[in-house]
């Protein structure tokens, strides 16, 4: 099926592997990649791109008509640890970019929209353990703040007017064709990388920190089918759990040590030990299964194996 979507926030980490899934599902020039910086050569290379400001109304309308485009999915965000050191411009950014996509389905300029909420809407009060869909939700850091009230207003959206928005909680994703940047779970991607090049890696959360994780093709694989699910069957409009694997840094560590025996670990916690802290340990993800078949792929013995063959390349 032709349709034409706009990937806003296409040369991040979660951007870059979508826009290229999405290219290869719908076709090179149904997919208009779009970022406020160019990307790497293979995605910059792979379809059409647009230089733009998820901040900009103007800007978005301006593409969103010429390209005749149907669908959105937003990717553009500041993540938890960069957002602790500029809250306003982190509030600006991840909640501007929202209401920018959500006024112009709205308006019927466009007819769905993808939205990515975290496990950082979770905070310090909610249970920790398969930490339930509806739950005490009262986040501690400025990103998770910022991830709970887009939450609401989609729901909102899709309620006062009709708009077609879906979002799932993504868990710490790990990938290894893009770097993440400023979030707090980016030590689970970093250890690879130094494993490979240096055989030790000191890592900035604490023995014992265990969160919700999820190796990319199982996110991008979840993205795709929510927005392909019919939309009678979303029975939620704010945002899915989203659930793959836990583990602690300590339990990464000894999967990397089956293939490189000789890598060591240190720790080193610094200020995202508290955010981490505040965030579930695993995710009960049942409705995401009920609702649109939802069902993880990856274990942490897998992405280990993809990671470091990939990155030893
Ligand atoms: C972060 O660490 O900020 C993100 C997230 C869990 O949303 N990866």
């Amino acid at each position: 099926m032709q349709k034409s979507i706009l990937i806003i926030g296409a040369c991040g980490q979660i951007g870059t592997e979508l826009t290229m899934a999405l290219r290869e599902k719908y076709g090179a020039d149904s997919v208009i990649a779009s970022d406020i910086r160019e990307g790497s050569d293979s995605l910059m290379q792979s379809g059409p791109f647009e230089l733009l400001d998820a901040t900009d109304y103007a800007a978005i309308e301006d593409v969103v008509m010429h390209y005749e485009i149907e669908e959105v999915y937003l990717m553009a965000a500041m993540l938890s640890a960069t957002a602790e050191k500029f809250p306003m411009r982190a509030w600006n950014l991840n909640m501007n970019s929202l209401f920018n996509i959500l006024n112009l389905a709205k308006e019927k300029k466009i007819t769905k929209v993808f939205w990515p909420s975290s496990i950082a809407v979770f905070g310090p009060n909610t249970p920790k353990e398969q930490t339930p869909q509806n739950t005490l939700m009262e986040p501690s850091t400025v990103y998770g703040i910022s991830k709970q009230s887009g939450e609401r207003w989609c729901e909102y959206y899709f309620n006062k007017f009709g708009v077609d928005v879906r979002s799932v909680r993504y868990p710490g994703l790990i990938s290894w064709k893009t770097l993440p940047g400023g979030g707090t779970t980016d030590y689970a991607v970093e250890i690879y990388h130094k494993a490979l090049e240096d055989k030790k890696y000191t890592c900035f959360l604490a023995e014992g920190t265990k969160l919700p994780m999820m190796f990319m093709d199982d996110a991008i694989r979840a993205t795709i089918s929510i927005m392909d699910a019919d939309s009678d069957t979303l029975k939620i409009r704010s945002s899915y759990n989203l659930g793959a694997m836990s583990f602690g840094p300590e339990e990464i560590a000894a999967s990397i040590k089956n293939h490189i025996p000789d890598f060591e670990m240190s720790y080193e916690p610094d200020f995202r030990q508290a955010i981490a802290d505040s965030w579930p340990s695993s995710i009960d993800d049942s409705k995401a299964s009920e609702d649109w078949n939802w069902k993880p792929e990856f274990d942490l013995e897998k992405t280990t194996k993809e990671m470091l063959a990939n990155l030893g390349k």
